[in-house]
């Protein structure tokens, strides 16, 4: 074999990363807002919030964006939307075909790159495989402060392994169908009186005007937007279009906006 001098060394990969990563969590342990899931609701909300000037984090537990989007609909490589939407997904740069049928239809995989660039190049931070478990709450006054993690893996090899906590002014539920933090408050701080009814079946026209309608703060310190707010007020489904999710996600982040400045 040719001889010659090794430029990358292993362990200096193992420094680079172990060194830049750690700085990375450390900076991430106390933000503005904390959302969870990278769905196009959470990405949405997160281009919005940190286009705002605030330190925004999303925490998603698997290791890639998008969350819903990318199966289109029943795995067909489309995802609709509506009219009224088009002037977002111009913003986010977005192409669509228009259809016969009143509607507009965009590629699964450039909405995804799309919202996840906006929202990364507004200054968002994305932590990927990182799976939240619990919330952070304070009383006197009663709120939601952060949320407790730890990485998938971890979670999904059943360990226990205590987690590590990131606090924040605003917690966002964009984990979808399963409005996963919501359910977390409760159950476990049930002074909250946070109470999930449970998403109905399908009437798109209707759901998707409700879930940006109904996007907001379901106590203090918890958002909820996307799917989610279908789960946590019963509202009902819309299966593959997902105009009212980019509404739903920039509706939350005006809403959080407006509330946070004057803190
Ligand atoms: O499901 P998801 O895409 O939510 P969304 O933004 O959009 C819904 C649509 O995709 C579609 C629809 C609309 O037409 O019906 O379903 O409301 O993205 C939710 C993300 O949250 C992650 C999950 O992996 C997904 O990427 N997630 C869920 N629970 C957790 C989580 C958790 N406990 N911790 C971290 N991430």
């Amino acid at each position: 074999m040719r001889r010659f001098e090794a430029v990358i060394r292993e362990a200096n990969i193992t420094r680079a990363i172990v060194e830049h990563a750690l700085r990375e969590l450390k900076e991430l342990s106390e933000v503005d807002v904390a959302i969870v899931g990278a769905g196009p609701s959470g990405l949405t909300a997160a281009y919005y919030l940190a286009k705002g000037g605030f330190k925004v984090l999303i925490l998603e537990r698997r290791f890639s964006l998008g969350g819903g989007t990318g199966p289109g609909g029943n795995l067909l490589p489309k995802a609709a939307f509506q009219k009224d939407v088009l002037p977002l997904l111009e913003e986010f740069g977005i192409r669509y075909s228009a259809t016969d049928y009143g509607l507009y239809v965009a590629s699964p995989p450039e909405i995804i790159a799309k919202l996840a660039a906006k929202a990364v190049d507004a200054g968002a931070s994305v932590l990927l495989g990182a799976h939240v478990q619990d919330l952070i709450y304070r009383v006197d006054p009663l709120r939601v402060c952060g949320v407790v993690w730890v990485w998938t893996p971890v979670h999904e090899g059943g360990y226990h392994v205590d987690p590590l906590f990131t606090e924040a002014k605003a917690v966002v539920d964009a984990t979808g169908h399963g409005a996963e933090v919501v359910s977390i408050a409760c159950r476990k701080i049930p002074e909250l009186g946070v109470a999930i009814r449970g998403e109905r079946s399908a009437y798109a026209d209707l759901s998707e005007k409700l879930v940006s309608e109904y996007a907001g703060r379901v106590a203090p310190g918890l958002y909820v937007t996307g799917m989610a707010v279908a789960s946590v007020y019963g509202l009902p489904r819309m299966g593959p279009i997902f105009g009212g999710m980019l509404l739903s996600g920039k509706r939350i982040a005006e809403i959080i906006l407006g509330e946070l400045k004057g803190i």
